[in-house]
């Protein structure tokens, strides 16, 4: 019971901005919410082509990317996808340029749809392809161009919440719309041995390349495995060649593959993924909630959410997924715990 002596206690003490943590352990304030949500490609894709065609962005250099905002989140005013990353569908339209910038919130793109646009990531060209899995480190300069006559949509994802959070948000235009290309195709990939070889004094760690990794070479490792995992079938991660390590230091991304008839084990961790579904079509069971994605969909899975995916589609399906890890581990945060199959009491999407 607060007696008048409490009360004053805690006036005294908001007036100089103090909190007493016995106070704020009774409260429980309305906090922002990661949702599992799905952004459907159908409707990412129909936004995506009317942007394409907006006049007010025809020459602007701007980026055409329609960022996917967590519902649990916009109420606070938290742009992000979830609380750690931000994904976005982005339109790079016939003939146009996203111009040259570069930034500290780190980038990865998976590429759904075109052939034959390419970016610039630190004076080299890297043709984008659907399936392609493409990495824009912190600060590197990148521009995005389409010389192609058909539209090119990918799918950024960005760890732009956490650079927010931690106020290192710096960005810089680059002083032409474009770069010069000064590298030969394939120069970055080749100088770390396309990952089979490794500079002998182990190449510099820190240093994060703009790497491609390109849809058959992922595809086909996915094919050559069994499903190696109980929760995801035949899951590879994309990984940083000099470390073996994560694929970028904030970011894990993965490809796995559900085969038709799969229902797999359901688990949970403190990990935060957000899933792109790169081929097929299948379900998972998110808290309850049954989400049957296919093609090109994108959703969240919050973190320490139980969780189970399973196809049952007649053909495989392939997940690309991102995911906060490298962050949680570096936090020593990282933990996971294995569930029951769920009852499923309700839908997503
Ligand atoms: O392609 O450079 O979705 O800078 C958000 C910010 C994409 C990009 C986004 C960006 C970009
Ligand atoms: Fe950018």
């Amino acid at each position: 019971m607060a007696t008048k002596q409490d009360e004053d206690y805690l006036k005294k003490a908001e007036a100089v901005d103090v909190y007493p943590l016995w106070v704020m352990h009774q409260q429980r304030p309305e906090r922002p919410k990661v949702e599992p949500v799905v952004w459907r490609w159908e409707v990412m894709r129909a936004l995506a082509y009317e942007a394409g065609e907006l006049e007010s962005l025809k020459g602007g250099g701007e980026r055409r990317a329609l960022t996917m905002r967590n519902p649990g989140l916009k109420p606070f005013g938290i742009a992000g996808s979830t609380k750690t990353m931000s994904s976005a569908i982005q339109i790079v339209w016939p003939g146009e340029v996203a111009t040259a910038h570069r930034h500290t919130a780190a980038a990865i793109r998976f590429v759904i749809e075109g052939d034959g646009a390419f970016t610039v990531q630190d004076g080299e060209r890297f043709r984008m392809t659907a399936g392609d899995f493409v990495l824009t480190p912190n600060w590197v300069w990148h521009d995005h161009s389409n010389p192609t006559d058909k539209a090119v949509i990918w799918l950024d994802c960005l760890d732009a919440p956490m650079t927010g959070y931690f106020d290192a948000m710096f960005q810089e235009p680059f002083p032409e719309d474009t770069q010069p290309v000064t590298k030969l195709p394939g120069y970055t990939n080749a100088t770390i041995g396309n990952g089979m070889m490794r500079p002998v004094d182990g190449g510099d760690p820190t240093k994060v390349l703009p790497l491609t990794y390109k849809w058959a070479d992922s595809y086909n490792t996915l094919l050559a495995i069994e499903g190696n995992d109980p929760h995801d079938g035949a899951i590879m991660e994309y990984s940083n060649p000099v470390t073996a390590g994560h694929a970028m230091p904030t970011l894990a991304c993965k490809l796995q593959r559900l085969v038709d008839g799969d229902h797999l084990e359901a688990h949970r961790h403190t990990s935060t993924v957000i899933y792109h579904v790169a081929k097929g079509s299948g379900f998972s069971i998110i808290d309850g909630k049954r989400l049957d994605w296919s093609f090109g969909d994108t959703f969240t899975l919050p973190a320490w959410s139980m969780h189970e995916h399973g196809n049952d589609s007649g053909d495989e399906a392939v997940l690309f997924s991102m995911s906060d890890l490298p962050v949680i581990e570096a936090m020593g945060l990282f933990r996971a715990e294995d569930g029951q199959r769920q009852e499923v009491t309700g839908t997503i999407g």
